[in-house]
């Protein structure tokens, strides 16, 4: 039976899943707000949060093993690019840094499912943005094990969900490439069993590596050097040129202002230059932070590592000592049992052979009664055979005393 076993966080990266053969690891991609998180609930029976207005909700890497057609299952829920509360930067980071540290301890994923709302009526920037991301991050040869996953169904009306699928699967800027690499597009209509039947779809996949993890691990790579890092650094160079040109028109208009003497345009010109220029220098920023931040969160993740080396070896030798210890008491018990079946058999054996003994002094008591008997009747024997000595000597003694009154008898007749 499939049962939902239980949540655990990955702060970053820290914890990665145990590995086993019976394993399948896949990780949940999209856009914020696509439904990452519902889409996980329902699979697994967990109670990953979810969010509830326009603001994003999963703000890092989290787990939910379950287990499906007796495999154990583990999706991964992750941050959409597009956060309200995070920069690109900060989750492309946090992202490549659990996958990388999945690679780094030998865990292969079966799959990524990318969750995309149909219910979106046009591929917007952000969308279009996200998928971008997820597509360097993954890389061509993965493709196969990708299932592009549409949801929202019900919001909209079939025909406009199916004509809106039909566009996207066509469409070399959306899903196309990634469909003729190999990669399905299939539609979820929020309940369990669809969930389920999609986690299967990748069960059979031979795990993958991930473009940015043999970027990261294998090349060595700085993160701004991968593809998804470059990506994301052409994103912010583009919003950066897209800034500046605005900053541009807006200098020019603010000039214009001052010639015609408008103040009031003036003063909201200069309000508008100066949140433009905020965010020219917040995209300078995250450029930078690319780098930094990765290099800072793989040292953390090192220290972590490290940290997490010693308390398995501590666990192992703990493990180890109580092994030893079940085993001396195991024998102990054994050596117990040993004592109380040769006890048992004793008892046992003395029983039997108590009431042989037993059997046998009672036919000892009866052949000695026999015997007394025998000699009992041996005593009436000899008893008999004296009395009938003794009749034998009184009839001798009648018959002579018979036989000398006859002759007395006689004599006095003669
Ligand atoms: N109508 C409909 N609403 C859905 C569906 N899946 C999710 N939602 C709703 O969409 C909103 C966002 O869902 P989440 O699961 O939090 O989305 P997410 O991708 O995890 O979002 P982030 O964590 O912010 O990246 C919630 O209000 C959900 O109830 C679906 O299949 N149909
Ligand atoms: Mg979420």
């Amino acid at each position: 039976m499939d049962r939902s076993t239980q949540r655990e966080v990955y702060h970053g990266t820290r914890q990665v899943p145990p590995r086993s053969t019976n394993n399948v690891l896949i990780a949940v991609m999209g856009a914020t707000g696509s439904g990452k998180s519902s889409f996980i609930n329902l699979a697994a029976g967990s109670t990953l949060q979810v969010g509830n207005g326009l603001l994003s909700c999963t703000d890092r890497v989290e787990v939910a093993p379950f287990e499906l057609d007796g495999r154990m299952v583990t999706l991964i829920d992750t941050p959409g690019f597009d956060d309200t509360n995070m920069s690109d930067t900060e989750i492309l980071n946090m992202i490549a840094l659990f996958l990388a540290s999945l690679y780094e301890q030998d865990q292969r994923l079966h799959g990524i499912l990318y969750l995309h709302r149909i219910s979106d009526f046009r591929m917007g920037g952000g969308s279009r943005r996200n998928f971008n991301m997820f597509r360097h991050l993954c890389g061509t040869d993965c493709l196969p094990n990708v299932v592009i996953v549409t949801n929202m169904w019900e919001q909209v009306a079939v025909e406009t969900g199916n004509a809106r699928a039909q566009e996207l699967a066509n469409d070399e800027l959306f899903f196309k490439l990634a469909l003729d690499h190999g990669a399905k597009m299939i539609s979820h209509d929020r309940t369990t069993d669809s969930a389920q039947a999609i986690v299967r779809e990748v069960f059979r996949n031979p795990p993958m590596i991930l473009r940015i993890q043999t970027e990261l691990v294998i090349e060595k790579k700085n993160i701004t050097e991968t593809a998804a890092g470059i990506a994301l650094d052409e994103e912010l160079a583009e919003q950066r040129k897209k800034y500046v040109e605005e900053l541009e028109e807006l200098q020019k208009e603010t000039e214009e202002a001052s010639r015609t003497h408008d103040a009031q345009a003036v003063e909201e010109l200069t309000k508008a230059r100066e949140e433009l220029s905020n965010n020219l220098s917040k995209v300078d920023q995250e450029r930078g932070r690319l780098v930094s931040d990765y290099a800072r969160g793989r040292d953390a993740l090192h220290a972590e590592m490290e940290s997490l080396q010693r308390e398995l070896q501590r666990e192992r030798t703990e493990t180890a000592r109580t092994a030893e210890e079940i085993y001396r008491m195991r024998r102990a018990v054994e050596q117990q049992k040993r004592g109380i079946r040769e006890l048992r058999q004793e008892t046992h054996h003395i029983q039997r052979h108590g009431r042989a003994r037993d059997g046998r002094a009672r036919d000892g008591h009866v052949r000695n009664g026999h015997v007394q008997d025998g000699r009992a009747r041996e005593g009436y024997a000899e008893e008999g055979h004296a009395r009938e000595n003794f009749v034998v000597v009184v009839l001798n003694v009648v018959l002579e005393i018979a036989y000398e009154a006859k002759r007395f008898a006689a004599r006095l007749r003669g």
